[in-house]
């Protein structure tokens, strides 16, 4: 006999739509032909908590650890994304002027060969997953996402690095047409472009996803379209946005938040209920939609798949 164990999180590939969702998309029609009658108000009211008709294709995460999601509309309707405005509220209304059409990925730095690819192309190389993963913010909201991507992995088993790769550098797309937060120049929120890293072992870690939708259907603008980086173990921080480079690099990148300070963020930015930030506590956080918080879990949840690949660092240096 030849078992394959499979990860917790995978099981059998086919249905596509997620339980809630099918179960929206009924009151929907059923509330659709209702409308008729009822008018407008009906209809926008159920556009404003629509969720996109899926339009991806992926094995499902079984949801193990039976985690509650957030809405569609909770998780794209507060956002940090600095290149339109520091508002989490604004940011949905913004993130129009993103266009994804063309969207090109560069691989470089340590590999063998550096190349250039359609962002389209990629996706027609791997194969999608839905990945149900808490999502914890340094600034101390949560909440639980139903990703669709592929693993970091297969991207860097297609992008061939050199053994002297030791780190991995992304960098967000600069283009001030379509970031407004760009265009302010040397009075822009951070430097741009944004970026981020990742040391090899935690790049090749099988939870780091390459994002490409949410709830079944492509990345909301506003979440990072088309292309984003999901480190579940880690403050939101270092899931970079709307992709456009990738180094394979020797050094460790310095990424964004650590530039633009680096006493309150270093490198590492794994969720720590014990390490308090400088100016707040870490140990609770508040999930989107929720009154009362919760506790914050060592690695956001995923210390038996991730505390190894800090084993002998102290972590109160390391932040
Ligand atoms: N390019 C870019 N990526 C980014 C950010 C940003 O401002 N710009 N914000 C980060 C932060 S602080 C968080 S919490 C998450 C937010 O992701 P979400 O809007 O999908 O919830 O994106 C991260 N990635
Ligand atoms: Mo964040």
């Amino acid at each position: 006999m030849n078992i394959i164990k499979k990860p917790s999180w995978q099981i059998d590939e086919n249905e596509v739509t997620p339980k809630e969702l099918f179960e929206k998309r009924r009151t929907f029609l059923k509330l659709g032909a209702a409308s008729m009658i009822a008018g407008s108000t009906v209809i926008e009211a159920l556009a404003k908590d629509q969720i996109p008709v899926p339009n991806l294709h992926y094995l499902k995460d079984n949801n193990p650890n039976n985690l509650k999601l957030n809405t569609y509309d909770q998780i794209t309707s507060y956002n940090n994304f600095y290149e339109f405005t520091t508002s989490k509220e604004r940011v949905k209304d913004m993130a129009h002027t993103l266009n994804t059409d063309n969207w090109k990925i560069e691989i470089d730095g340590l590999v063998e060969k550096p190349f250039e690819i359609d962002f389209e192309d990629l996706l027609k190389k791997v194969e999608l997953q839905e990945r149900i993963y808490r999502f914890r913010c340094v600034e101390g909201w949560s909440m639980v996402v139903p990703w669709n991507g592929f693993t970091l992995s297969d991207l860097i088993k297609i992008a061939k690095p050199l053994s002297s790769a030791k780190y991995v550098r992304f960098e967000t797309k600069f283009d001030d047409d379509m970031f407004p937060d760009q265009a302010r120049g040397v009075f822009s929120t951070i430097t741009y472009p944004y970026v981020e890293g990742l040391r090899m072992d935690e790049a090749m870690n099988d939870l780091t996803l390459m994002a490409v939708g949410l709830y079944g259907s492509r990345m909301p603008k506003q979440n990072g379209a088309p292309l984003r980086l999901i480190v579940p173990w880690k403050y939101g921080f270092k899931s970079i946005k709307s992709i456009s480079k990738i180094s394979f690099v020797d050094k460790e990148p310095l990424n964004s938040w650590q530039k633009e300070n680096p006493r309150e963020y270093g490198f590492f930015a794994n969720v720590n209920p014990n390490v308090d930030h400088p100016r707040w506590s870490q140990a609770k956080e508040r999930v989107l939609g929720k009154f009362f918080k919760k506790e914050t879990l060592m690695f956001n949840g995923y210390e038996n798949e991730v505390a190894s690949l800090y084993k002998g660092m102290d972590l109160r240096k390391f932040i």
